[in-house]
């Protein structure tokens, strides 16, 4: 079974004005798409080829480079799109708002250290909220890598990331980052986060 590029769920639109529709659909139609197609190039005839995504991730560490690259893109841009929506934002409540305020001290501590995680990453990367033994934690990962995979330095299941690769900004944002991290609140969804977190 060939890895598919998901649809997303709302227009490309639909994030403006944090994330223009350009950047988006070069983001989703280019950038993802040539990693699911190398991703599906790379498992032809591979140990892997019948392997689900989560398999690939926990097992990364026996398999090539360009099924890491690939793998980890087409699993962090299928997250990434996801955990974003219109009309979203603000803080979470129940029980992640609660985990998030005993963990960090404070939504807006844990927003804090979360863009210190993104604007620290050098080069090309991205910033994660996982979860681990029931904790939550903040990471940051280079390249496509992530925290499922059996080589991340700080494993755990991702609740949140942020792709902090310039394809996913630049047009927009330039050079300055930590302006996209700020807009970028505006459009995560919190509802999708706090059912990764209960089923994490
Ligand atoms: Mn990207």
């Amino acid at each position: 079974m060939a890895f598919e590029l998901p649809k997303l769920p709302y227009a490309y639109s639909a994030l403006e004005p944090h994330i223009d529709a350009r950047t988006m659909e070069i983001h989703h139609t280019k950038h993802h798409q040539a990693y699911v197609t190398n991703l599906n190039n790379a498992l032809a005839g591979n140990v892997a080829e019948n392997w689900t995504l989560d398999q690939i991730m926990a097992g990364i560490s026996k398999l090539s480079t360009p099924i890491r690259n690939n793998g980890g893109g087409h699993y962090n841009h299928s997250l990434f799109w996801e955990t974003m929506a219109p009309n979203a934002g603000g803080a979470p409540t129940g029980e992640l708002g609660d985990a998030i305020t005993n963990t960090f001290g404070s939504f807006d501590k844990f927003k804090e250290e979360f863009a210190k995680a993104a604007a620290g990453r050098f080069g090309s990367g991205w910033a994660w909220l996982i979860k681990h033994d029931g904790l939550l934690a903040i990471t940051s990962t280079p390249n496509q890598d992530n925290p499922l995979m059996d080589i991340a330095e700080v494993k755990g299941f991702p609740l949140l990331g942020l792709d902090v690769w310039e394809h996913a900004y630049y047009l927009h944002y330039q050079n300055r980052r930590p302006d996209y991290v700020s807009a970028w609140w505006n459009v995560v969804n919190w509802n999708v986060v706090a059912e990764r977190f209960r089923k994490g």
